[in-house]
């Protein structure tokens, strides 16, 4: 192993320059969380998207370690000999001792090395871990609580592992565990004293959740909260009991919002030191119109999903159709489905009392226990097949009726280029696209039907899809995938053909859903109790010029709340195309402020912190940021009274301005560095 390197960081824009120059032995980078190469929620996406610009900076040196999986491991992973001697040994000895610690590469961007933990393997050790855990921490696990044991295992098992590696070898060990699943590991090398630099990132509290989801004024209260009563109250003390420890042992706690931070300071009795806000792999594409066609092409698969869906009552235009949608995990309030739900009956007043002749479609992406697709709605798809293969039939008779008029130089008798048969054809097809019922609701049939908070409240607010509303829903109670028979597209294709994302959630620590739109130039609403919408808040000078609407929700009642996301929508039927097209094209240029180039150096923070603390190596960062200024095309003050979204005239006027602002704004991203990658805080090379 080599013995010292030296470090030095002087072009970490936009952050302090520090040019002091270190000798460090070198360092490891282990980043520990349940859902390495195994999709749950929304740390897979965190872990996955970052795992290019962690490999860039760390090469060799970068190990994420999860749980074995098998059916993952089966398509994500590439299982190999360990690359390093240390390793090898370590994971050697580990499995002799009665473990299956697996190596590998996870087959994602950047290729990171992966350790995976088959922790069922020594479920075996689970009684006298949990009685080591007892009498060292004081924690007392249940034996009913799965995830619990599970949590319980992996925290041993990477204890262990850290152990052991640093064992053989003297390096900077830097652990990096990702919320409670993965925080007992933390716990125990703290508890076991051992070298390691470690940080624990919370992506959410577990208390914050419980409470949120129940009828609790949480923001109003966090101070007030009695937080063991609570946890115990819902049964989760001993997993409340996990996270706590994990952050207040952590040499630098972080978390990934500012709100969530709050949130943590009074749950977790401990205010986190950085918040490492997620960020996203961008790619952007070298026109921008490319991601404008990508959004028509998107759109029209989705009108074809339409035009099966509603067969027989297509009494809307599709051009003048707007597709919106919610989705995530199926929390009903939590995620602001009650109160999308219930502007959706408000804006289908006012869309009907102004005549309005848009139509809003509105898709409920959560999913829910179902046992599969409906008949109503497969045969929805299948007559519109059929519509579709009459069409192409008679289309091929006609032509070839034409061809052979032109043959013999004649001109057609219009009035006989369809015969009898034809005609017949077509009205087999037509009657077939009889229905007596009105287009379904849910793409699929319900376990918990009458129970289903969704259904119950589209049956409260009478939103049943029927020809005088304006405002249609459609309930798709799975996620989406590309080999789906009824909407064959996967959940990046929908985005892109949707006009409009709305997560109006009350408790979402960050919110991927309105980011992911952002960086495909899909405007959304978001809130600002959602780290995302509290995040453009404070980077963009007038958000909503950016498509990026923030619902307020933490300052105004749910009623007051609930018009004012009416108004959004309502504001947003009312743009034209062009309006929407100018629109989608700043909401793009947004992408830049969410890229892990940017928001990486977060993490380098909390890194170099991490060691700063253990290690006693002196250079702190400071983590400042960039604002994004308005677009040229609003004025910097409401005494222009210009309006913030792009309205037509202004919009035309302004397209040379948006030009202008282009540039100016290419050359601040140039100033802050946004788009070049963080310098390498240490150099990639093998311990
Ligand atoms: C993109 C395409 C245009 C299309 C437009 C539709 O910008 O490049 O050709 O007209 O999308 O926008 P809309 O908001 O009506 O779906
Ligand atoms: C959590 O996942 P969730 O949807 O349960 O972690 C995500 C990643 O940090 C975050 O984006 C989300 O807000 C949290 O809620």
């Amino acid at each position: 192993m080599p013995l010292a390197r030296s470090l030095s960081v002087t072009s970490l824009s936009g952050l302090e320059e520090w040019d002091e120059e270190f000798d460090l032995e070198d360092a490891v980078l282990f980043e520990i969380a349940w859902e390495v190469a195994n999709k749950v929620g929304g740390i897979y996406t965190v872990i996955q998207t970052k795992a290019r610009l962690t490999a860039e900076e760390w090469g060799e040196n970068y190990f994420l370690v999860g749980p074995y999986v098998e059916s993952n491991v089966r398509t994500q992973v590439e299982l190999i000999e360990p690359t390093n001697p240390a390793l090898k040994s370590t994971i050697d000895k580990m499995n002799r001792s009665g473990c299956k610690v697996y190596f590998g590469r996870w087959l994602i961007e950047g290729s990171p090395y992966v350790i995976l933990i088959d922790v069922g393997f020594t479920a075996w050790s689970l009684d006298r871990w949990k009685s080591e855990l007892w009498e060292n921490c004081a924690i007392g696990v249940p034996w009913f609580d799965r995830e619990a044991n599970d949590a319980v295992l992996f925290g041993f098992l990477t204890a262990w592992l850290l152990g052991e590696v640093r064992g053989h070898t003297p390096p900077h060990i830097l652990a990096h565990f990702h919320e409670w699943l993965a925080g007992l590991g933390l716990v125990l090398c703290r508890q076991r004293q051992l070298p390691v630099a470690t940080i624990f990132t919370t992506h959410a509290t577990l208390l914050g959740r419980y409470l949120c989801a129940g009828n609790v004024d949480f923001y109003n209260n966090l101070a007030e909260f009695n937080v063991d009563k609570e946890a115990g109250d819902r049964q989760i003390y001993h997993r409340y009991c996990l996270e706590r420890a994990a952050a207040r042992c952590a040499h630098v706690f972080t978390t990934v919002s500012q709100i969530t931070a709050i949130e943590a300071e009074h749950l977790l009795k401990r205010k986190p030191d950085i918040v490492t806000p997620n960020g996203l792999n961008v790619k952007k594409f070298s026109a921008m119109h490319e991601f404008q066609n990508l959004h028509a092409q998107s759109k029209n698969r989705i009108q074809e999903f339409i035009r099966g869906h509603f067969y027989g009552h297509l009494d809307f235009n599709l051009d003048k159709c707007l597709f919106l949608f919610i989705a995530g995990r199926y929390e009903f309030s939590n995620k602001g489905a009650d109160i999308f739900l219930e502007a959706l009956a408000r804006l289908n007043y006012l869309l009907r009392v102004n005549h309005s002749d848009v139509t809003v479609i509105a898709f409920f992406i959560m999913p829910a226990r179902t046992n599969n697709f409906n008949v109503e709605t497969l045969k929805g798809q299948a007559v519109r097949k059929q519509l579709w293969d009459t069409a192409q039939t008679v289309k091929e008779r006609f032509g070839k009726k034409l061809y052979e008029s032109l043959l013999v130089g004649q001109l057609p008798d219009v009035s006989k280029m369809l015969d009898k048969e034809d005609f017949t054809i077509m009205k087999r097809a037509i009657f077939a696209t009889q229905r007596q019922c009105q287009p379904p609701i849910c793409t699929h049939n319900m376990l918990e039907d009458s129970s289903d908070p969704i259904l119950n409240c589209i049956r409260r607010i009478g939103l049943f899809n029927s020809s005088a509303d304006r405002v249609k829903i459609i309930f798709h109670p799975e996620f989406l995938s590309s080999t789906s028979p009824l909407l064959p597209m996967d959940y990046e294709e929908f985005v892109r053909g949707c006009h409009l994302g709305v997560f109006p959630s009350y408790y979402e620590p960050w919110g991927y859903t309105p980011a992911e739109c952002t960086v495909m130039g899909i405007p959304s609403i978001s809130t600002n109790l959602s780290g995302f919408g509290c995040f453009m808040e404070e980077h963009i000078a007038d958000p909503s010029a950016y498509g990026i609407y923030i619902l307020d929700r933490r300052y105004r009642g749910v009623d007051e709340s609930c018009n004012q996301l009416t108004s959004f929508l309502f504001q947003f039927c009312k743009q034209s195309r062009r309006q929407r097209i100018i629109q989608r094209n700043r909401t793009e240029r947004l992408s830049d402020l969410l890229d892990w180039r940017y928001l990486g150096r977060y993490y380098i923070s909390a890194r170099h912190m991490a060691l700063v603390k253990l290690f006693d190596l002196h250079p702190l960062l400071d983590a400042s940021g960039f604002r994004y200024p308005r677009p040229a095309s609003v004025p910097p003050s409401p005494a222009l009274s210009r309006h913030s979204s792009p309205h037509h005239s202004e919009a035309e006027d302004n397209d040379d301005e948006d030009e202008r602002y282009d540039e100016d704004l290419e050359a601040e991203k140039d100033r802050m560095n946004i788009r070049q990658p963080v310098a390498l805080p240490f150099k990639n090379k093998a311990y």
